[in-house]
């Protein structure tokens, strides 16, 4: 709790350009959190994460400042929530180390993103990757978060960040504060447009497959015409037709309508028709983020200003877990 508020943690990896699967099933609810004045939101570009898959030093703070810029332009504020990178909370890494020494090979063994993320990168499979859940209960329990938005495959990972926390409270007293999922509006699971059976990735190979937020409207159009769909040429919504059925969730994620208005609002138009009104809905939706982005990203001075001013409060209340840590753990505190 800070002030009487629940803390809120999430993140995203600065891996890429955020995707519209990020955008629609994390970003826009984080943005309805904007007036909750219940919850006190701590949102990091995780580029610490990041590293875990080899990236190119450039494109890598490109990709940092593009999805901060974004975080803003989506419209995060960053007076009402804390909106800063992980690498300027040295904190983390921190607390990391120690709660290394309080996770079992046995329990990172199970984790199944672990086994899917060194399978797809064989020829890098680092204990960084290894041990990213417990990175993860580090950003997680240092800000004493109560509630920890997270999709299906994260479940895994907060589960694990409740043990390690019961753990170390159970040697050292009530240090950790025990976050839970929070179950808020449930965004949407954006699908490929070119496989609908796995996820809207930022690193997917066929650039095709995902609507990145800075894709311009003919981009846009040109990856929905090509979306996979089926060839029956029924719009309906159902596990049959998985291609239909992203398409449905993404215009009704974007438009708010229902998927009953929008089937009956399809029904006996053409798979064409239907991928344009998505296109067009989809562009109208992104059109005043990138505006706004293009701002941002070219006032470096004010970014800066947030970047500076957001670390040092993150900074703050990780550092007073922090310290507590080290003492129950039995580190000798610097002198003043
Ligand atoms: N397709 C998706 N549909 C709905 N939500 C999604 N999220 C990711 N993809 C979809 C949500 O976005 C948040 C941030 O994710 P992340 O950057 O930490 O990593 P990720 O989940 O691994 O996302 P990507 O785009 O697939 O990244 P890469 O390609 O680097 O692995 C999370 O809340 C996630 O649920």
């Amino acid at each position: 709790m800070i002030d009487g508020k629940k803390v809120l943690l999430s993140g995203m990896q600065s891996t890429g350009i955020i995707t519209l699967g990020n955008y629609l099933g994390a970003l826009k609810n984080w943005v309805d959190l904007n007036d909750d004045e219940g919850i006190e939101c701590f949102y990091a570009v995780m580029d610490l994460h990041s590293i875990t898959v080899r990236q190119n030093p450039a494109e890598l703070r490109k990709n940092g400042r593009t999805l901060y810029a974004l975080y803003m332009a989506a419209g995060l504020d960053p007076v009402k929530n804390c909106l800063f990178f992980q690498s300027h909370v040295p904190a983390h890494p921190q607390l990391a180390w120690i709660l290394n020494c309080f996770t079992y090979m046995g329990e990172m063994n199970r984790m199944t993103q672990f086994k899917d993320k060194a399978a797809k990168h064989a020829d890098n499979v680092n204990t960084g990757l290894f041990t990213y859940p417990v990175l993860m209960a580090a950003d997680i329990l240092l800000y004493q978060a109560d509630m920890v938005p997270v999709g299906k495959d994260q479940l895994q990972h907060l589960e694990i960040t409740r043990d390690i926390a019961n753990r170390f409270n159970g040697i050292y007293g009530d240090v950790f504060t025990i976050p839970e999922a929070y179950m808020g509006k449930s965004g949407a699971k954006i699908m490929s447009l070119q496989d609908p059976s796995k996820k809207m990735s930022k690193s997917d190979e066929n650039p095709n497959g995902s609507i990145l937020l800075l894709d311009d409207k003919d981009t846009i159009m040109r990856k929905f015409k090509k979306a996979v769909t089926d060839s029956d040429g029924l719009i309906a919504y159902n596990d049959d037709k998985p291609g239909i059925k992203n398409l449905i969730d993404i215009y009704c994620a974007v438009t708010g309508k229902t998927v009953d208005g929008a089937v009956k609002e399809f029904d006996g138009m053409g798979y064409g028709k239907l991928k344009e009104a998505v296109g067009e809905a989809v562009a109208d939706e992104l059109a005043p983020v990138q505006a706004k982005f293009n701002e941002l990203i070219n006032d470096k001075a004010y970014v800066d200003g947030i970047m500076k001013e957001n670390a040092a409060k993150a900074s703050y209340y990780a550092n007073k877990t922090l310290r507590k840590v080290m003492k129950k753990v039995g580190f000798i505190e610097l002198p003043r």
